[in-house]
């Protein structure tokens, strides 16, 4: 069984900077032999986005902001044209206002309860929903989950129930696209300074406990999730759908 995807084509949703999961896992899948399409949520984002994507071998960046369904409509039409099949499609975005994850999780907003759900959850069943009829050879579909999604961390509030939604989206889109040879995974990755845990009050702190009580004594590395995605963004994977693997050494596991 291979991990090579040579001759395969990916695209990657979520690179903001050089710091984003998407833009490790983008660079090993692009090591592992795939062509790729990178996407990038808006103009705010477009020159460093552009430039960093320039420089990876065998990509092109593309805009989309997942929220807007005609900017998806009108990326897949760019997609088909451009390379006619897909193989993998990796989902590595979530947004909630800012306040949501800092205010007490009883005073949750409506608004922002929608927002986190549209562009953390939907998004991956449009996306997939788009994505499918070009892949016509089968394909894998990978999205990046949390711990929060099962047990409380205090302040990730509205995200973490968002992402218990994501793993259960998981678990039905595997149901619906299985038939098609389309396996639809998460990878629940341990805390990683990235933009979007940055301003986290007490992130420090965080993954110094995380490091302390995992059992590889670590935290957890960009890579070691980019591996695991291009592990199941490949052939090796066959025969894994639905699930949430986690990448967090361990920490997961412990009660105490
Ligand atoms: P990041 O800020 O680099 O990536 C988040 C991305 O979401 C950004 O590229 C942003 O532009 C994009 N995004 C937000 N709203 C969007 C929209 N409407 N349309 C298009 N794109 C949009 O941070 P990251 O840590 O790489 O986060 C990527 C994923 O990994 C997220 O799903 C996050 O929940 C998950 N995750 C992160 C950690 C961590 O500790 N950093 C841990 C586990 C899971
Ligand atoms: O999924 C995430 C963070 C996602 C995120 C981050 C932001 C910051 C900027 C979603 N929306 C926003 N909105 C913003 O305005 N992580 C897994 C990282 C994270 O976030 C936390 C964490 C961890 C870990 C929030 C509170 C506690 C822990």
């Amino acid at each position: 069984m291979s991990f090579s995807l040579v001759g395969r084509t990916a695209v990657v949703f979520g690179v903001a900077n050089k710091r984003s999961i998407a833009w490790a896992i983008a660079q090993h899948l692009q090591e592992a032999g795939a062509q790729l399409a990178i996407t990038y949520q808006n103009e705010r984002l477009r020159e460093e986005a552009e430039e960093m994507i320039a420089s990876l071998p065998n990509a092109t960046a593309f805009q989309c902001d997942v929220s807007n369904d005609d900017e998806i409509e009108a990326l897949f039409e760019q997609l088909k044209q451009r390379y006619g099949r897909l193989d993998v499609l990796v989902h590595s975005i979530a947004f909630a206002p800012a306040d949501e994850l800092k205010n007490d999780f009883l005073l949750t907003t409506r608004e922002g309860f929608r927002i986190a759900h549209d562009v953390s959850v939907y998004s991956l069943i449009a996306l997939s929903r788009a994505a499918a009829p070009l892949m016509t050879e089968g394909g894998s579909v990978i999205t990046l989950s949390y711990f929060g999604a099962e047990k409380v961390v205090p302040n990730y509030n509205v995200m973490g129930v968002a992402k218990a939604a994501l793993e259960a989206t998981v678990r039905y889109l595997a149901n619906s696209m299985g038939p098609r040879q389309i396996r639809v995974n998460a990878i629940s990755a341990g805390p990683i300074k990235t933009l979007a845990a940055r301003g986290i009050a007490g992130l420090t702190d965080m993954l110094k406990m995380h490091a302390d009580r995992a059992p590889l004594k670590h935290n957890v590395d960009v890579n070691e999730v980019a591996a695991a995605a291009t592990f199941l963004a490949s052939p090796a994977g066959a025969g894994i759908t639905g699930e949430t693997i986690y990448v967090d050494c361990g920490f997961n596991i412990m009660g105490y």
